[in-house]
């Protein structure tokens, strides 16, 4: 009899609860903890919170007892090797072990991208897989933790499974785990941990692989042979080991191409947020006339980026937009694409794309996770957001290295510079000018008056005038999943102008501490000669006006934005 059989005649016998004769594990009682809820993307906190008690093993015990396609299936485990890391890692697999997981994938030095952990859990038909990462928030003992559930498709799981989880935390009781030495993590190989198979894999070659089946490497390979100068900041985080194999060992750039290429526990003591204040190293090797031709950042866990050209930033927004006109330029997508998404708060340019290539456009709330069901579906192909995020059907989670290789391989084909490119395409559809002011640190009750008194004001505001723009809708976003009718309510203020000018008010569901006002400004400018401005200057009237509709100041005591991007 297979042991996957076996494990699921023991499921469904109901003999969960007690302990199978081959397997040994002990039941430790614990008191729930009740702030378990998963956020836009998994459990954040800060590393002291999930040090202590039991409060790691309460949140995966919980994974364990709701996501019962775990028992006897595969689970894919890495993160981005941040502070907690590879502790977190030795404990999941005890308590995995003892939870009957046949098979754990894990990555080499319990490193796993998020992008490579999505395409992990695909090719090798795993039933799920754990990540830990705190994506761009700071690492070490004093910074961010986390951990996300991602299901068999390898996307993030739905709301209706992390809202089953929370509830499971709510009410948890005890949880198991096995008594074993800790699995050698840094060499490559099977290991057995009681009845369940550990195989420490290659966090890189899955992914890389796939990479080349998606790209022109060779038509990249050239343009760089040909002295096109780049340079990718891993930000001391996971991409290091991804950027050096594929953009220096696979296509033949440079040595020393990848900076800050060693994953760090602590970052180095950085933010690994690829913007344009965390990234400074990086935006200052592509200013003035010896700059590189192309620069390009990731995040803690690999999943974000930011893309510039010489003395350029591309917006997220425009990057989506660009990539999406010209997705035909890449082998994979030769055929075309059927269609595309972009979170509710991102830029209206891939929508103006969308509509002269006669393909669907959707807009969905913030949160990966809200991408999967149309991506499964094969409704679209392509989906982005303002955060930083873009990626395709090629995994199920946002890439940073699938961008890079995306602009290098449009780049290759096109033989034009990115500032061409990009006000090319301005030139083309018309230019959307974007920024987002972040108010960080706000205290939470200030934080739930300001969006409430907002809410309270938008049915006065249709057809009503703030500094001469026309409301034409003022709503709280909320968005039925077209493929499986599931409704996610309150999901930011929006307010339209009959200009086609928006402002969007939210507030972050990725902080660990206090609250984020999150601004979201956008105007759309169609004529070529204005299409040059600094989008702060372009922005400005509107910038005020959101200022004052939602009474930063005097609510918050904030005078400016912490971040702008
Ligand atoms: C996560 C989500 C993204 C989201 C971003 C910002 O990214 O996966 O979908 O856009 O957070 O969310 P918020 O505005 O709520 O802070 P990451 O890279 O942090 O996992």
């Amino acid at each position: 009899m297979g042991r996957d059989f076996k494990m699921w005649l023991w499921y469904k016998s109901g003999q969960f609860l007690r302990d199978p004769s081959n397997m040994h594990f002990t039941t430790y009682s614990t008191h729930p903890f009740k702030d378990q809820r998963p956020g836009t993307s998994g459990l954040r906190k800060r590393v002291e919170v999930f040090r202590q008690g039991n409060y790691l093993k309460n949140f995966v015990q919980s994974v364990f007892d709701t996501q019962r396609e775990l028992v006897g299936g595969t689970l894919v485990l890495g993160g981005d090797g941040r502070f907690y890391n590879r502790e977190a890692i030795q404990i999941i697999l005890r308590m995995a072990a003892a939870n009957g997981v046949a098979r754990v994938l894990v990555g080499q030095g319990g490193l796993l991208s998020t992008p490579a952990a999505s395409c992990v859990i695909r090719k090798y038909g795993a039933a799920g897989g754990l990540i830990l990462s705190a994506s761009h928030n700071p690492g070490g003992p004093d910074g961010d933790f986390g951990i996300k559930y991602n299901t068999a498709n390898g996307g993030p799981a739905p709301e209706k499974v992390t809202e089953a989880i929370y509830a499971r935390t709510l009410e948890i009781t005890n949880f198991r785990s096995i008594d074993e030495e800790d699995v050698e993590l840094d060499d490559l190989g099977s290991y057995q941990l009681s009845e369940t198979q550990i195989e420490v894999i290659d966090p890189v070659a899955d992914y890389a692989d796939l990479m080349a089946s998606i790209f022109d490497f060779d038509a990249i390979r050239a343009l760089l042979a040909g002295g096109f100068r780049i340079r990718f900041d891993a930000m001391h985080a996971v991409t290091g080991p991804y950027a050096t194999r594929i953009l220096e060992q696979t296509l033949g750039a440079p040595a020393g191409t990848v900076i800050n290429g060693e994953p760090l526990e602590d970052f180095g003591g950085h933010h690994p947020d690829p913007n344009l204040v965390h990234a400074a190293e990086l935006v200052a090797m592509t200013q003035g006339p010896d700059g590189v031709d192309f620069a390009a950042a990731s995040d803690g866990d690999g999943d974000r980026n930011m893309i510039l050209g010489r003395d350029f930033f591309v917006t997220p927004s425009d990057s989506l937009a660009v990539l999406a006109a010209n997705a035909t330029l890449i082998p994979a997508h030769r055929g075309g694409i059927p269609g595309v998404a972009r979170s509710m708060p991102t830029s209206q340019a891939v929508d103006r794309v969308a509509a002269a290539m006669g393909i669907e456009c959707f807009e969905t709330p913030t949160g990966w996770k809200f991408f999967g069901n149309l991506l499964d579906a094969g409704r679209i192909a392509f989906c982005g957001e303002e955060s930083f995020g873009t990626g395709s059907n090629h995994v199920r989670e946002k890439d940073g290295l699938w961008a890079v290789l995306a602009w290098l391989n449009v780049l290759a084909a096109r033989g034009q510079s990115v500032a061409d490119i990009v006000t090319g395409h301005w030139q083309q559809y018309g230019r959307n000018y974007y920024s987002r002011h972040d108010y960080e640190g706000i205290k939470g009750k200030a934080a739930d008056q300001l969006m409430k008194d907002l809410r309270a004001r938008l049915p006065q505001l249709p057809g009503t005038f703030l500094d001469g723009l026309e409301v034409g809708y003022a709503d709280d976003f909320s968005y039925t999943d077209p493929i499986d009718g599931s409704v996610s309510q309150r999901q930011g203020v929006r307010i339209g102008f009959s200009n086609g000018s928006r402002i969007v008010f939210r507030l972050s569901g990725t902080g660990t501490v206090d609250a984020t006002l999150r601004v979201y400004l956008e105007s759309f400018e169609p004529n070529v000669a204005s299409q040059g401005l600094d989008p702060q200057v372009a922005l400005a009237a509107l910038i005020s006006t959101a200022n004052e509709l939602a009474q930063i100041q005097l609510l918050t005591g904030r005078a400016a934005p912490d971040v702008i991007t």
